[in-house]
């Protein structure tokens, strides 16, 4: 069911099992910056938590990135956030992403699906007064950055869990309050279920997760606000798409949303199979069929 990443690699001190991104000195994508692997930019503490932070030393900002080693593929990603994203200065941007180094083309696309935290992205109107959006940037049209929403505003509230579930046709993202897998309807931040077209396809396996806290057009930026310059994430989950008993819904949905069995398709066994009854709004779990 679970692929506990974060806990097993954070013993090994490196967060989703990846190496922590060194860029090479130069001011680099995204926004020129320079970004390090220095501790004062990335570390894990002794909860295990991963921590990025943008460090100014000797009068130059370093930007943070870390990448997963592992590809994961279709399935869904869960991001568990603790950070006052809300007060971070309007020129801080946050990442939460799969990105395909594939296409390390400059001219071509990267086949990201995002969760950006940021209130810099002010050359789209939607986006004004939000701090985070839910995005996708397709191999075609190339270099075509799609946000999937008008942005949503995350509140003044420490710990907050995201998610997106990749599927070949369709994308659903959702932010929320609290590190609950399943929580009250109360704590939901922002939903959007896109059906695409931008929907990035798996390539040959080589997109990974990246996670970056950076300066938006750092050449030109001074940070005014620097008193929170960091994020932090307690943990990371990949779920993959299993259908163990092939009757249309997910495992994981069977076990926490329909409470139906995870391993028996007629769950009530009454001839209709689980997925057909909640897709008909019969009763997966005895009445109608
Ligand atoms: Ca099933
Ligand atoms: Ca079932
Ligand atoms: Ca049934
Ligand atoms: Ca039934």
């Amino acid at each position: 069911m679970y692929v506990f990443n974060g806990n097993v690699c954070i013993r090994k001190n490196h967060f989703l099992g990846g190496p922590v991104i060194d860029k090479g000195g130069e001011r680099v994508g995204p926004g020129d910056n320079y970004f390090s692997h220095s501790t004062n930019n990335v570390w894990v503490d002794t909860n295990g938590y991963l921590h990025l932070k943008i460090d100014q030393r000797n009068g130059t900002y370093y930007a943070a990135e870390i990448i997963s080693q592992q590809s994961f593929g279709h399935g869904r990603y869960r991001f568990f956030v603790d950070g006052r994203i809300d007060n971070y200065d309007e020129n801080i941007v946050a990442g939460l992403f799969t990105y395909d180094t594939e296409f390390l083309d400059p001219d071509s696309s990267t086949n990201e699906i995002d969760i950006e935290f940021t209130k810099a992205f002010t050359s789209n109107t939607n986006l004004a007064g939000k701090n985070a959006v839910f995005g996708s940037k397709p191999e075609v049209p190339s270099n075509y950055f799609h946000l999937h929403n008008s942005g949503y505003t995350l509140p003044a509230n420490a710990l907050t869990l995201h998610s997106f579930t990749w599927f070949t046709d369709k994308i659903d993202f959702k932010s929320q309050k609290t590190h609950d897998l399943w929580p009250a309807q109360s704590n939901l931040i922002a939903e959007f279920n896109y059906p695409g077209p931008h929907i990035p396809p798996i390539s040959q396996g080589t997109e990974q997760v990246r996670l970056n806290l950076w300066i938006f057009q750092a050449l030109n930026t001074t940070l005014v606000n620097t008193q929170n310059l960091e994020l932090v994430f307690r943990d990371f989950h990949f779920t993959p798409l299993d259908d163990y008993d092939g009757d249309g819904l997910f495992d994981e949905d069977e076990t926490w949303i329909y409470i139906t069995d995870p391993n028996d398709s007629d769950t009530d066994g009454d001839g209709c199979n689980d997925g057909d009854e909640v897709n008909s709004e019969t009763q997966p779990l005895g009445g109608k069929c």
